[in-house]
């Protein structure tokens, strides 16, 4: 049985500065993805902070802080059967270098950091990012 659910994405300033905000989308859509809610957010250092509150104490979170504000980004929520998934397997690994062809990581970046899209990896921070970012929809 596939599960219906939602997923908290994010096109990363990466992917708006660089003009692959429709590309992307496109993927997502002819996948038979829905989207849900969507809308162009400036960020600041705070909401970063709790975007990744996992990873504030890491090394490399700084940098990863000032890419993340560095300019706009496309917050969106996406909803299909076992969308979880299936959008982290669209957007292939963490590491852009490794990230398989075919995946939007792979197609279209050599980063580890400025990787281009967010996507929620478990149904409990699907669920805690949606009303992050989308408080109307929790
Ligand atoms: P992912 O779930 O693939 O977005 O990856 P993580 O949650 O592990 O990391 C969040 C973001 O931190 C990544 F998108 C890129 C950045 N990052 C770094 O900048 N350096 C690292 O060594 C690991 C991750």
């Amino acid at each position: 049985m596939t599960e219906l659910q939602r997923t908290l994405v994010l096109l990363k300033p990466d992917a708006v500065r660089r003009g692959l905000v429709g590309a992307i989308l496109a993927r997502y859509e002819a996948k038979g993805l829905s989207i849900v809610a969507m809308g162009l957010r400036d960020v600041d250092g705070e909401m970063a902070d709790r975007h990744y509150a996992d990873h504030v104490e890491k090394p490399w979170y700084p940098p990863l802080r000032d890419y993340f504000t560095s300019g706009p980004l496309v917050a969106l929520v996406l909803e299909g059967p076992e969308a979880v998934d299936v959008v982290r397997l669209m957007n292939g690994v963490t590491n852009s270098v490794v990230a398989a062809p075919g995946t939007i990581r792979g197609d279209y970046s050599l980063s580890n950091r400025e990787n281009l899209v967010h996507a929620s990896d478990s149904v409990e921070s699907a669920a805690r990012e949606v009303a992050l970012w989308f408080p109307s929809l929790a």
